[in-house]
């Protein structure tokens, strides 16, 4: 195990002794129901006043483990299912490892219903992407690709109704075995794979036959749109003692994105004026590329629910918020983060290989995407602060506030090196 891998999630053993995972396995099955959370937050969402914030540590309750074994059974898995394991890395989904007494393992999630409005039609898009994706050279063993579980229903979801504790939509896929996960960037070598990754991903989808890919989630990277939801937010009375203590603390972020909202519509002017709208990853983090354990090879993109219409530049730049740097998302001191030269170039070389087809006016985006991609984060990190964290998972208090100062942080060295940036990407 390298240093590196201390920030590594392992989907096939428990935590070694000794070794503190960043995102452990935490098991068996203490986990979160976001429809409880949902039911005393959510309203914020449509109005920023009308609820009250309560202070939180863990904003998803458990859910019980027999339930979700149940749900496991219904797959067709090919071993009864024994043992789930969640993982706590992704900030939306209920995610479990599941396993019998031999044989292959999957990952079991529940769709996040507050974050997708429409499960069923993801699921669709799923279907076409995984199917596609199957048929291209280079994807075709299955450790390069996720591989959908059918479920008893014939489809490749299974909707839990209410009252169960267990409700929603719920789908499975494959696990692939021996690969490592990591959170943030140290090696060029990784990075440049990573990018590469990505970029062939894009490549590999760039003939997927109409009709157009469903919206997941509309207006996901319109960063202006982001801002009027946090002026939304700021237009509002705070609704209480707890949500005027976060505005007060958020002060100087609040300031940080009057700062810098210039910013928010480069990408859609440059769409305005003729960008290509291609199939995009849309969550291009690091962690959204599993390696292989021996080989450290980019084997698989994974993460494909926002998967649909977009820019390049949308990938460009959430790879560019986390891995042109050496912090993680969640880094406690905003000024352990700063852009990395020598991670950037591994970045901007990785791509540009990976995805040959880009125009001259999609590379000289590249930059921009960055910069914007940033901002946004950052915007929506401090919009969920401000809403008592009703959307981003969090484990302790202020940590989106925290996410927001790292992003502003990044977001500052990228505008002051945005000259050596450019040149990096190159393009005029
Ligand atoms: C969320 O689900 P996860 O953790 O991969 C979010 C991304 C953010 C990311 C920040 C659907 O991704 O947009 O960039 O957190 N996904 C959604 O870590 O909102
Ligand atoms: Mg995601």
């Amino acid at each position: 195990m390298t240093a590196d891998d201390v920030q590594v999630y392992q989907y096939h053993e428990q935590p070694a002794s000794g070794v503190s995972l960043h995102f452990p396995l935490r098991g068996p099955l203490a986990h979160v129901d976001q429809h409880q959370t949902s039911r005393h937050f959510f309203p914020l969402l449509c109005n920023p006043s009308c609820t009250t914030l309560s202070a939180m540590t863990d904003n998803r309750p458990t859910l019980p483990p027999d339930a979700v074994l149940e749900v496991a059974a219904r797959f067709r898995l090919g071993v009864a299912p024994t043992t789930a394991h969640e993982l706590r890395s992704g900030h939306i989904n209920d995610s479990f490892v599941i396993a019998g007494r031999c044989g292959g393992r999957g990952l079991l999630q529940r769709i996040n219903r507050h974050v997708f409005a429409e499960p069923h039609r993801l699921m669709n898009n799923l279907e076409r992407i995984t199917r596609h994706l199957a048929d291209r050279p280079g994807a075709q063993s299955r450790r390069r690709r996720l591989t959908l579980i059918p479920a008893d229903s014939g489809r490749t979801w299974v909707e839990i109704g209410p009252p169960s504790p267990v409700r929603g939509c719920w789908r499975m896929v494959e696990l692939i075995e021996d690969v490592v996960s990591v959170t943030r960037a140290s090696s060029t070598d990784r990075v440049f794979r990573a990018a590469q990754a990505f970029g062939h991903f894009q490549g590999m989808l760039a003939d997927l036959p109409p009709p157009p890919l469903f919206e997941t989630i509309p207006r996901f990277h319109d960063a202006v749109s982001r801002f009027g939801t946090l002026d939304r937010v700021l237009g509002a009375e705070p609704s209480g003692a707890e949500a005027s203590r976060r505005r007060a603390e958020a002060r100087a972020e609040i300031q940080a994105a009057a700062r810098r909202r210039h910013l928010a519509g480069r990408l859609s002017e440059a769409a305005a004026r003729g960008l290509p709208r291609r199939v995009v990853h849309n969550d291009c983090k690091i962690s959204n590329v599993l390696f292989d354990r021996q080989s450290d090879e980019a084997l698989c993109v994974v993460d494909l629910d926002t998967v649909m219409p977009g820019l390049a530049a949308f990938d460009f730049g959430d790879m560019a918020r986390s891995m042109a740097h050496r912090a993680d998302e969640d880094a406690r001191d905003p000024k352990t983060v700063e852009v990395d030269l020598d991670l950037f170039h591994a970045l901007a070389s990785g791509y540009l290989d990976g995805a040959r087809f880009l125009t001259p006016e999609e590379r000289r985006s590249l930059v921009d995407g960055a910069l914007v991609l940033t901002l946004e984060q950052a915007v929506r990190f401090l919009t969920d602060h401000l809403q008592g964290d009703v959307y981003f998972r969090v484990e302790r208090p202020g940590q989106n506030l925290d996410r927001t100062r790292a992003q502003f942080a990044l977001l500052e060295s990228l505008v002051a090196r945005g000259a050596d940036l450019r040149r990096i990407v190159g393009g005029g």
